[in-house]
């Protein structure tokens, strides 16, 4: 890989002598170090380690052997030579886009971030990527003026706004579709990040009303999705992807909402169970037979019914005005807050012992007689499913009574999935009031809010379910920038020194391989009624130890090699979590209710088992058909998201969280650190430093900047308009290279073409107006 450093002209020649990678890219050693040997001969700065990891900067004073002695912060330290690393001249402090950067490493990156950060530059570019560090506090960045400013192109500071700008235009220049990607650990800034690059579109698409009504998606979204958890206290239980319309002129036309499942569990539960227990009204309260957040039995485990500098009561009117503007009816609100009222009052129906086997029936009291009313059935009929399963064996239906922890289970299984049937019948009733108009036009922009890769000291579940989803972004990360890039090049003749990069497709066939990969393997094992964790590890162990990116460990755990490191899993918990415990007699309890939503639960469950995997249980057939399981369900969202995402072109977003303490002005380098390997920020400035990010076919060029030409070319010749433009316009030879069908650009040049074309046009305009203006 070879190095094309931007000039820096009135830059101190010393540090420009160019030190080269000693580290493939993608190779087994990750950091990266600029290695040919720092001179440290001469008074340099240069970065050193300190015991704790972090990194300092001293100044050389001296250098004998293998050892330097350095000043740093008035102290005086002798150093191994070979553990400094270098450090940019100062007149680079806080560049904007890392690729300005002479000396690319670890702490240069770190410093640069951290020095922005400080004076609240919270955004900065990794060369395509934009890494936004989460300030914990308002910063004065937003609102009218900002996004006028961008508008104009009267600023060129890294920005959110920004991206969805060129969003917006590589839309309407290019005619394809569009996404926004972010990605962060939890707290990160995600969520915030996505209002904040809808607020842009919907500034400048705005007109039609409609773009009011999408922003107003947020706050329902977050009520029903979001919970407090003790990284973050408002965070999101779900991942979405907001697909943003619009009409042929820019305008937003409509939008449409998709979710991924997220199986994870808060501290809290949802907002809005709080809220409409705060802020109901007495008739809404009488009718649901609400009482307060203390009474109820799912809400009261907790322990945390507040959350400081949140009002539940207020909250709750912002989301009934939201569900209005949404155009969700008044009657539809009620049927969903009586959805919301029945599962409280489910988490509080209890049981009593009725045989020695401890067989269990549901106590007949308020609890259970509010169930009953607020969904619509009998009492009789409900407290079958909660204390009975029919069971098929052979031609015969069995009935079999439930012990104590079943039927809790079972209650618990009924309540979680009304829930999670409600939320996505809500976002259904959100997309079809935001739905386009019949005529499509085709073009979008999509936004997406998803977790980011975990690794923690124990990873279960869910962070298996997360961590694979983003093995699949990565893989979309890699492609696009990576390897489409390369293949592009090759294919267009262009010179393009290889990048050996790293694919992760082997990690992706270890989660998806059929029959023997690791989530068919789940799901079968979910299936055995005698399957347990041990087992299921076991199978991995003895079905995936040829590939490279697994590795059984003792016990119960396994290791993948994720693009981002290893992550070992514990498999405790996995098929439990895995199945969905919602059994037959639940759905037809639901089905056969009066109220209309449950009736709509049952039979969207239903259709879904109907598409369901086929296991030995389905075989069986009956009573207890199998369901999808939550991994199975989780993969099938997680494709429908990518197929969306395949034919957009992506713009990335990294947000990164500087503690975990949720402060402001606390910066912790080796948590940041962590999270821009995860994220492949490093790696990504490297690449898009040495490639020409910016393409454009001949004919597009020709035909887009061609009436620049001050003197017509002889030619019409695509090719020949093009190369005109390039010499009328100077750009240098080394900014552009001509492929077999495209130009290839480095970062920056098309911008200023696409000034002097806009300038052009907008003075054409102008003189067409005055000429009409005086024929009138
Ligand atoms: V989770 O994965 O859903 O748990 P997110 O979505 O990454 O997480 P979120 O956007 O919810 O994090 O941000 C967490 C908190 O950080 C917010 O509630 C704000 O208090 C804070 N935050 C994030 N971004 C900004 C910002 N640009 N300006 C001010 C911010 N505060
Ligand atoms: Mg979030």
């Amino acid at each position: 890989l070879t190095e094309e450093r931007p000039s820096v002209s009135d830059m101190n020649q010393d540090a420009v002598a160019s030190p080269s990678p000693s580290v493939s890219v993608f190779g087994n050693e990750r950091r990266w170090a600029d290695t040919t040997s720092y001179n440290t001969k001469k008074k340099l700065q240069a970065w050193f380690q300190l015991a704790n990891g972090d990194w300092e900067l001293g100044k050389i004073i001296s250098t004998s052997g293998n050892e330097s002695v350095i000043t740093s912060d008035g102290k005086v330290l002798t150093v191994k030579s070979d553990s400094l690393v270098p450090a940019n001249p100062d007149i680079l402090d806080g560049v904007e886009d890392l690729m300005q950067l002479s000396y690319l490493n670890e702490p240069s990156v770190l410093y640069d971030l951290q020095y922005r950060y400080n004076q609240d530059m919270i955004y900065t570019k990794a060369g395509p990527v934009l890494v936004a560090i989460n300030p914990f506090k308002k910063v004065p960045l937003y609102g009218n003026d900002f996004i006028e400013a961008y508008r104009n192109k009267a600023t060129e500071n890294p920005h959110v706004y920004a991206i969805a700008d060129t969003a917006i235009r590589e839309m309407i220049r290019d005619e394809v579709n569009q996404s926004i990607i972010i990605s962060g650990e939890s707290g990160a800034g995600k969520t915030e990040t996505a209002k904040i690059a809808m607020q842009y579109l919907a500034a400048l698409g705005g007109g039609s009303g409609i773009e009011y009504e999408i922003l107003k998606t947020n706050p329902i979204l977050e009520a029903f999705g979001n919970a407090k958890t003790l990284r973050n206290d408002n965070s999101s239980r779900f991942g979405k992807l907001i697909e943003i319309n619009f009409s042929e002129t820019g305008k937003i036309s409509g939008a449409r909402i998709q979710t991924l499942v997220q199986c994870m569990e808060g501290e809290r539960s949802y907002h809005i169970f709080y809220q409409l227990c705060a802020g109901a009204p007495s008739k809404l309260r009488d009718k649901l037979h609400l009482k307060s957040v203390n009474d109820y039995k799912y809400l009261r485990q907790s322990d945390c019914c507040s959350i400081d500098g949140v009002d539940d009561a207020v909250n709750f009117h912002i989301v009934k005005e939201a569900l209005d503007i949404v155009h969700v009816s008044m009657e539809d609100q009620e049927s969903v807050f009586a959805m919301l009222s029945a599962v409280l009052w489910l988490g509080n129906v209890s049981f009593t012992v009725i045989d020695s086997e401890n067989h269990v029936e549901p106590v007949a009291d308020e609890c259970l007689v509010t169930v009953a009313e607020l969904i619509g059935c009998k009492v009789e009929e409900l407290k079958l499913p909660l204390s009975t399963r029919k069971m098929r064996v052979g031609n015969d239906t069995i009935i079999q009574k439930l012990t104590l922890s079943q039927a809790m289970d079972t209650r618990d299984a009924l309540a979680k999935s009304i829930y999670a049937c409600l939320f996505e019948w809500l976002v259904e009733q959100i997309n079809k009031s935001l739905a386009v108009g019949k005529r499509r036009t085709g073009r979008s922009i999509s936004i997406l809010d998803i977790y980011g890769f975990e690794s923690f000291e124990r990873n279960s579940f869910e962070q298996f379910c997360i961590n694979y989803a983003n093995e699949r972004l990565q893989q979309h990360f890699n492609r696009h920038l990576f390897k489409l890039e390369q293949e592009e090049y090759i294919q267009d003749g262009i010179d393009w020194t290889k990048v050996d990069f790293e694919d992760n497709q082997d990690c992706l066939n270890l989660f998806e391989k059929k029959p023997l990969g690791l989530l068919s393997l789940l799901d079968e094992e979910s299936t055995f009624p005698n399957g347990t964790d041990l087992t299921f590890a076991n199978k991995l162990k003895q079905h995936l130890q040829s590939n490279s990116c697994f590795r059984g460990d003792r016990g119960k755990a396994f290791t993948v090699s994720h693009y981002a490191g290893e992550v070992t899993y514990d498999t405790t918990a996995f098929l439990e979590k895995n199945r969905d415990l919602l059994h037959m007699d639940s759905i037809q309890l639901l089905s056969s209710c009066s109220c209309h939503l449950p009736q709509i639960f049952a039979s969207n469950m239903l259709a879904q088992s109907e598409k369901s995997v086929v296991g030995p249980l389905h075989k069986a057939g009956g009573a207890d058909s199998q369901k999808l399981s939550v991994a199975t369900k989780f993969k099938g969202q997680l494709f429908q998201l990518m197929k969306r995402l395949e034919s957009t072109t992506p713009h990335f977003i990294r947000c990164i969280k500087p503690n975990n303490n949720q402060s402001p002005r606390s910066y912790n380098q080796g948590l940041v650190l962590q999270q821009l390997r995860c994220c492949g920020v490093l790696e990504v400035v490297r690449i898009s430093r040495s490639g020409f990010p910016t393409r454009m076919t001949h004919q597009k060029f020709a035909r887009r900047y061609g009436f620049l030409l001050l003197e017509n070319t002889n030619s019409q010749d695509p090719l020949s308009v093009s190369v005109a433009i390039l010499h009328q316009f100077g750009i240098l030879p080394e900014m552009y290279q001509v492929g077999y069908t495209k130009l290839f650009f480095r970062t920056g040049q098309i911008g200023m073409l696409e000034d002097t074309r806009n300038r052009t046009l907008h003075g054409v305009l102008r003189v067409q107006s005055c000429f009409r203006g005086h024929q009138a």
